[in-house]
């Protein structure tokens, strides 16, 4: 399964991915990475099964959404609309993995115990720096009524976790694009920047709506150099919609004090992570944009999925107490970003430090890279595992 097979060749093996879109576009968003990469690099025949291509529509525009089956990048999509459907053996993929402990198709997983030899079954857990995760990956869960058996694979940060999901070529593209300062220019101009926005610290903003928005806006007015705020549509919108005096809709921009705040369009995946790589620090989301921002090597702060009794404070500090590039304003900053700080925020204080330490964080940010990819890549980690337990 190592090596890479044209497109118009036999696949190297076939493998499913149902993914179901729970709340926002984190779910597709890695589901859709994955399933280029495993048909692009390592030439495997895969389908991906997704119940929202409204979503997914909004990170690939090739996606129709009206479409029950469609070739995007040589991916077959289909619209898995309900749990409803006859399978017969020989639809059955090789690999099979559901997302996020998403429900097969009940006649899905019956088709899977028929066929021989029988498919490798994965559920694809979501990312955590927590300790206890390196205990549960790889761990079996036999079927309670079928002779077939589960596995758990979870992406993670460490040598006995599943890795990160990273393109062969990534680093590469990231490097050459942020060596070419017009490129980088041409690709924000674009979007209405312009070349005194460009000059001054961009800062990209993707975050949950209960982030501390306005206050960030409030302490970056009163800084001593000019920030450019890039937020798309719909993020932080009551902050911003209150900074502009208007509607936040893509391409309206206001300036108040040193801080300029630009709405730009919700963009294809690809171009996210050209933002990502353009700006000198970027605040992202969930898990996706947290690990892309990881790759950008540029400081970034992290805005975890709020859960409930602030579970998501636990998993904050696991990954910040592992995070090798943290320094006492990058904590400060994240927790506060957060609201898991033991006392109140205050902005105009911890902005300074944090911006102060930026270069530091910055060059820090390439070591820890190199950390996790001793690891090794998920996808290809994810297919070594599935050559174990054929
Ligand atoms: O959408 P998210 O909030 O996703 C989250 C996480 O997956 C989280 O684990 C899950 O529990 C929760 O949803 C319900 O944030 P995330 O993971 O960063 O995914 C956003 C995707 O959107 C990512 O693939 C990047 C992409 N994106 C674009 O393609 N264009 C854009 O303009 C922006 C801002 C994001």
């Amino acid at each position: 399964m190592q090596s890479t097979s044209p497109s118009n060749q036999r696949p190297n093996a076939t493998l499913a991915l149902f993914c179901k879109v729970v709340d926002n576009y984190g779910d597709i968003g890695i589901c859709w990475r994955l399933a280029r990469q495993l048909e692009q690099e390592h030439g495997i025949g895969v389908t991906l099964w997704v119940d929202d291509l409204r979503s997914f529509q909004r990170i690939c525009p090739e996606v129709a959404i009206d479409s029950e089956t469609q070739q995007i990048a040589n991916v077959t999509v289909r619209h898995w609309k309900n749990q409803d459907g006859a399978f017969a053996a020989s639809d059955v993929a090789d690999i099979v993995i559901e997302f996020f402990a998403c429900d097969i198709p009940p006649a899905y997983i019956v088709a899977m115990a028929q066929r021989s030899p029988q498919p490798v079954w994965l559920n694809l857990e979501g990312l955590s720096a927590e300790e206890w995760v390196e205990g549960c990956h790889t761990l079996s869960s036999p079927h309670p009524q079928m002779s077939l058996t589960k596995y758990f694979f979870f992406p993670g940060f460490t040598g006995k976790t599943g890795g990160l999901l990273l393109e062969s070529a990534l680093l590469q593209q990231r490097e050459a694009f942020q060596q070419d300062p017009a490129a980088m220019a041409a690709f924000l101009e674009q979007f209405g920047v312009t070349p005194t926005e460009f000059a001054s610290l961009k800062v990209s903003l993707f975050c949950y709506p209960e982030a501390p928005a306005a206050a960030l806006f409030e302490a970056w007015q009163h800084s001593n150099a000019a920030i450019t705020c890039l937020v798309p549509e719909g993020v932080a919108a009551s902050a911003v919609e209150a900074f502009l005096g208007r509607a936040a809709i893509a391409g309206t921009s206001a300036t108040r004090g040193a801080l300029t705040v630009r709405v730009l369009p919700f963009i294809p995946q690809p171009d996210y992570d050209k933002l990502l790589w353009a700006c000198d620090l970027n605040f992202v989301r969930g898990e996706d944009s947290f690990v892309r921002a990881q790759w950008a090597a540029k400081p970034f702060i992290w805005h975890i999925y709020p859960q409930d009794k602030d579970l998501h404070h636990v998993k904050l500090n696991a990954f910040l107490s592992r995070y090798s590039a943290k320094t006492d304003s990058l904590v400060a900053l994240s927790l506060a970003w957060n609201a898991a700080a033991d006392e109140s925020a205050d902005f105009a204080e911890i902005w300074p430090s944090f911006k102060a330490d930026m270069p530091k964080i910055a060059t820090m940010s390439t070591d820890w890279q190199h950390q996790v990819l001793a690891n090794g890549d998920l996808a290809s980690n994810l297919l070594k595992f599935a050559e174990t337990v054929r």
